[in-house]
């Protein structure tokens, strides 16, 4: 992977395929005179330094030429042309947008240009990557990048855009800062082992330190929201043939996705689709019901159910009280689900019978399970189930936008591992063991969290982070 270098990187920054407009984007010290080798003012394709001579930060209207063609210099495209000067620019290093025609051949003629005349093609994230590298933004924010532009709901581009704003790196910035200082308070003592403990300083340090566990367990409690605005909560209807499972599906979707019909098996393969429920965005599977079978097709179709199960955030588990409620049953149905994360939803409730199999189902499930009344046919009891999901998953208790809230499994992961270290140096603290120790674990924590930003990370790492972002970003 290339680091940041002198090259001028080059690549098509809008998704392929026919529209509008598409822009080509030019990064490095040369792309100013690396553009002025391929666009002229003029129609009749005169090389005169064109974009060098432009304003800072302005645009024009020219034409990219191919001006090593053979005969005469052969026009490609008119074109709108951005000259952007470092350090004020996404990079951070002079660049170039050349606004185009968005056919497939135009764009893919103009990078190849772009190319022969002095650019390399950018690697996935270069762009980015250079800004980070530039000092613009921290890896926080680089991150968040591919997440606004993966955003597919409002709250996971309200959270994407607060971190691209800065509000998660100046978060951990603001608590490196205070636990500098107590590391500082603490390392006066260490270094003037003639004078005694401060208890007051120390008091100070400690008070500090609580403090940061405070904010960061604030932090960490955000994730599960925001893991689920940003990835969806896979949800996975399951349970016995003909309980009513594609018939919730189809409520649930607003369409008929599913096909409903009174004969068990009709579903024989999982089948997905993603939703917004409530502003929740939700992966939804419908799925073969799960009985004894010797049907080789529907065999495949029930471990599909099967392991869409053990990938599941949440497990809805229909039942129909007229067939369901035998020992076995409620067995088969136990050793399936975690009650962690799986609804007994007991189907059909528009039907006026079956209120002592449902009070039977009821009692064999609960407390362990949430189990509740529904029609899939009527949407009867949904709205219930809809607000014991949000309630459940603490979705709704979390202000997207306006504070930091955690997205990334990478810095959620390290946000825990500082705050167990704290937890530790608190422990030393008040346990009266050696300062260094109180010390030692502060100062680890801090590395974590340095971690978040990018101001301590390994290479492999960054190339990890940058890896998923697409060419062009
Ligand atoms: N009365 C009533 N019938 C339902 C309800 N849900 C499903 N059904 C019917 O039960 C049958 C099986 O439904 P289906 O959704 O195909 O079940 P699946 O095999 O679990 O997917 C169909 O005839 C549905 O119309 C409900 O809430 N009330
Ligand atoms: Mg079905």
């Amino acid at each position: 992977m290339i680091f940041n270098d002198n090259d001028c990187i080059a690549a098509i920054s809008t998704p392929a395929g026919t529209g509008g407009i598409a822009i080509i984007r030019l990064s490095g010290q040369d792309a100013f005179t690396i553009a002025d080798k391929m666009i002229s003012r003029s129609k009749k394709g005169v090389l005169s330094a064109f974009v060098s001579k432009m304003g800072d930060h302005t645009i024009e209207h020219g034409y990219v030429f191919d001006f090593s063609a053979p005969s005469a210099p052969e026009l490609i495209d008119e074109c709108l042309v951005s000259k952007m000067e470092a350090p004020r620019t996404y990079t951070t290093e002079n660049v170039v947008e050349i606004n185009s025609h968005a056919g497939l051949a135009v764009v893919t003629r103009i990078l190849d240009l772009a190319l022969r005349c002095g650019a390399r093609a950018a690697e996935p994230g270069e762009f980015t990557r250079r800004a980070f590298f530039g000092g613009r933004i921290d890896l926080s924010s680089a991150e968040a990048v591919i997440d606004v532009i993966n955003a597919k709901t409002e709250d996971s581009r309200k959270a994407a855009v607060s971190a691209l704003s800065g509000t998660l790196g100046s978060e951990i910035n603001a608590l490196c800062a205070l636990l500098s200082e107590a590391i500082a308070d603490i390392d006066v003592s260490i270094d003037y082992p003639e004078y005694e403990f401060d208890a007051e300083m120390g008091a100070i340090a400690a008070d500090r330190i609580n403090t940061v566990l405070g904010r960061l367990k604030t932090l960490s409690d955000t994730y599960y929201a925001g893991r689920i605005a940003k990835e969806g909560l896979k949800m996975v209807i399951a349970g016995p043939p003909n309980a009513g499972k594609s018939t919730l599906m189809n409520k649930l979707c607003g369409v008929d996705r599913s096909i409903v019909t009174d004969i068990p098996g009709t579903t024989r393969d999982t089948i997905e689709e993603f939703l917004q429920l409530d502003g929740i965005p939700v992966w939804i599977t419908d799925t073969a019901g799960i009985h004894e079978t010797e049907d080789t097709v529907e065999k495949i179709g029930i471990s599909r159910t099967i392991s869409a199960l053990s990938d599941a955030n949440i497990v809805l588990y229909l039942v129909d009280p007229d067939s369901f409620g035998g020992e076995e049953d409620v067995s088969q149905a136990k050793s399936l689900l975690d009650p962690v994360n799986s609804f007994l939803l007991i189907n059909k409730a528009d039907l006026p019978r079956n209120d002592n199999r449902r009070e039977e189902i009821f009692n064999a499930f609960s407390p362990d399970f949430n189990v509740m009344n529904v029609s899939a046919k009527t949407g009867l009891g949904l709205d219930n189930l809809l607000s014991s999901i949000k309630e459940a998953f603490r979705i709704g208790a979390v202000d997207f936008g306006y504070s930091p809230v955690l997205t990334s499994s990478r810095h959620k992961q390290l946000i825990d591992q500082a705050i167990s270290l704290l937890e530790e140096a608190a422990g030393c603290y008040s346990n009266k063991m050696p300062l260094d120790f109180v010390s030692y674990d502060i100062r680890q924590a801090s590395g974590k969290l340095c971690e978040i930003t990018g101001k301590n990370v390994t290479e492999e790492i960054i190339n990890s982070i940058f890896d998923r972002f697409c060419v062009g970003k």
